[in-house]
């Protein structure tokens, strides 16, 4: 069971980053700054500062509170703490010391670190994330922004899934009443074109999270709606016959996760990406 979660208090937040200073800088998303904070006794966490005001923010800040602050799993980033200041919300994690796998991946680095083991534990790592998320949590959580940016690496390059601010508890097997979101070149075509969100949707984005890992690619972001559905009509009753498929999947991820969907995303999403021919199904 997890513990209950600290209501941290600003100041403590305030002199454990040095008042959030720049050099405690540890990155920066849609939401705002992630801050490296040290607190008395050494312990070291990420402090991730909302931009108070938005519209969404609240909802964001909740989400991670009520969704997040109740799962506890090696794969999924513990959250530790949160506090309210007029305003601002913040949110305090444990430390990820190799920072997210897109900048693994495509930062100054280009993935120099990712030896090919590496990459296929990071892989295994996050479908053992996503199942516990869609199998294990009652109502199942589907995360909705599943993107190498929320996959995040520890010392050890142990892989968690983080930002749970879109995340949502149950599908809409009908389409549209819940309102779009994701990233781009992640979005998979059916809740793209129709809305229909179940969790096969965020099985789609690990297919393209796949692909980054073993390609290196970032994927196709302005994917139109029209070349999406030309791509998955074209794709579909080929992924029928498995025989076709790349064989591009560890076997041990096909244990951990529903096998004819794992396939069936990563084999769409290496049209989406537009790869080499000789890993076309
Ligand atoms: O790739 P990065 O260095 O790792 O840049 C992004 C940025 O903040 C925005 O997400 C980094 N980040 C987010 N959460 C954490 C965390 N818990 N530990 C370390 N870095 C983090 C992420």
């Amino acid at each position: 069971r997890k513990p209950s979660l600290a209501m941290v208090e600003y100041s403590l937040l305030e002199s454990a980053t040095n008042n959030f200073s720049e050099s405690n800088i540890l990155g920066e998303g849609g939401f705002g700054f992630v801050y490296k904070a040290c607190f008395d006794g050494g312990f070291l966490a990420a402090v991730k500062k909302l931009n108070g005001g938005r519209q969404d923010c609240e909802r964001e800040f909740e989400n991670e509170v009520n969704l997040l602050g109740k799962i506890q799993h090696p794969n999924i980033i513990s959250l530790l703490g949160y506090c309210l200041h007029g305003e601002m919300r913040f949110l305090v994690y444990e430390l990820m010391h190799n920072g997210s796998l897109e900048t693994q991946l495509h930062g100054p680095s280009h993935g120099s670190a990712l030896t090919w083991h590496i990459r296929m534990k990071i892989a295994l790592d996050a479908a053992r994330g996503l199942e516990y998320l869609h199998e294990h949590c009652n109502p199942p959580v589907i995360h909705r922004d599943l993107k190498s940016s929320n996959i995040l690496l520890d010392s050890e390059f142990n892989a968690k899934i983080s930002d749970f601010g879109l995340a949502v508890t149950g599908g809409n097997e009908n389409k549209g009443n819940i309102k779009l979101s994701g990233t781009l070149g992640y979005v998979a075509p059916e809740y793209l074109l129709d809305g229909k969100l179940t969790e096969k949707s965020d099985v789609y984005a690990f297919g393209v999270v796949l692909l980054e890992l073993l390609m290196g690619r970032k994927p196709v972001e302005k994917l139109a709606p029209s070349q999406c559905r030309t791509i998955v009509t074209w794709a579909m009753p080929q992924l029928t016959d498995r025989s076709k498929l790349p064989n591009i999947v560890d076997p041990a991820i096909k244990n951990t996760m529903d096998l004819k969907h794992l396939y069936q995303v990563a084999a769409v999403a290496v049209l989406c990406v537009q790869p080499e021919p000789s890993y076309r199904p």
